[in-house]
């Protein structure tokens, strides 16, 4: 397995150390992992993403995992669990079978331009840092997690390009939001499971966002939900709390429109969820988890992914 300290977890890495690290691993594993660039960020920055798969890369018969994270600048954690998890599937592989049954699309950082300015200027930052002829230069960026098409910009988003929620001026207006729609549309009807990695709350989310109304697969979203949420658990450190799992707007004190989630579970992905990952302290302090948890929590995080994709096999 080589170098399995080469990326450190000891601290939270910017970004070009999750990109070095995704080269070195395309580059290392070659035969399994391909880095893809579908686009380039509003500042430029490209926005990157592994596909790892066991079989010939035209083989289109496997079902697939996708997991997208840091569309929210200030959720570091995000990032940190989809690396390890690449890990997990490249580096020290002890779900062999997760491996061959999926072919898993990995994007750690969706946001690469709020994630840096994160870094430099403002480590509460959220949106992205675009600006369109609605944005005055006070108020940059929009909420990725806002700007999917599906029912855009109807409910718990805002049409103020200063607000933290603003969903942008039209439906995937943004890279961000089009890198994860033409992944969709890339691998249509083979997504068995989708992840959007948030923080922080340590809650699994399902559909519906907008109304807090119940999916057609309800029932099974709830308990390969609670099934997720146990294994984290399981693996989560005792001053943590509990993971809650149920519909967005229901155990969150919000609805939304135009999420991640929600529109990957429209085009019928039936296993879609966002995770809000743990954070130990209130307000915007929660957002910066202490990086001595990075690893335990990337660890509890990969537990719950695998007990998604077992389930999303059998379903
Ligand atoms: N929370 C998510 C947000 O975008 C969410 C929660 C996810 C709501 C999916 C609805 C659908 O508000 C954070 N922390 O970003
Ligand atoms: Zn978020």
């Amino acid at each position: 397995a080589g170098r399995t300290n080469h990326y450190p977890y000891n601290s939270y890495q910017p970004l070009n150390a999750i990109y070095d690290y995704m080269a070195y691993i395309e580059n290392k594993y070659s035969k399994t992992v391909r880095m893809r660039i579908p686009k380039v960020s509003f500042e430029k920055r490209p926005i990157r993403y592994l596909k790892i798969s066991t079989t010939n890369f035209l083989d289109e018969s496997k079902p697939v995992i996708f997991i997208s994270g840091g569309i929210h600048a200030r959720e570091w954690i995000s990032p940190a669990t989809i690396v390890y998890a690449i890990r997990k599937l490249t580096e020290d592989v002890t779900e062999p079978d997760l491996l061959n049954n999926f072919d898993w699309i990995l994007l750690p950082v969706l946001n690469p331009d709020g994630y840096e300015f994160t870094f430099i200027h403002d480590r509460f930052w959220r949106k992205n840092r675009s600006v369109n002829s609605y944005h005055n230069k006070r108020c940059p960026g929009v909420d990725g997690n806002r700007n999917y098409g599906i029912l855009w910009r109807t409910v718990g988003t805002s049409n103020n390009p200063c607000s933290e929620i603003y969903g942008g001026n039209k439906a995937f207006s943004e890279m961000e939001t089009q890198v994860v729609r033409d992944v969709f549309r890339e691998y249509i009807n083979r997504v068995d499971l989708y992840i959007d990695m948030h923080s922080y709350g340590s809650m699994v989310l399902y559909s519906w966002a907008h109304d807090g109304s119940s999916s057609n697969y309800s029932q099974v979203l709830h308990s390969v939900g609670v099934a997720m949420a146990q294994a984290m658990d399981y693996y989560t450190l005792a001053n943590f709390p509990r993971y809650t799992v149920g519909n967005s707007a229901k155990i969150l004190n919000y609805k939304a429109s135009g999420t991640a989630k929600d529109y990957a579970h429209f085009l019928g992905v039936p296993l879609s969820y966002a995770i809000e990952l743990p954070g130990l302290s209130n307000g915007t302090q929660g957002f910066h988890l202490e990086p001595k948890f990075i690893e335990s929590i990337g660890k509890a995080t990969w537990a719950g992914i695998a007990v998604g994709a077992q389930r999303a096999k059998k379903f």
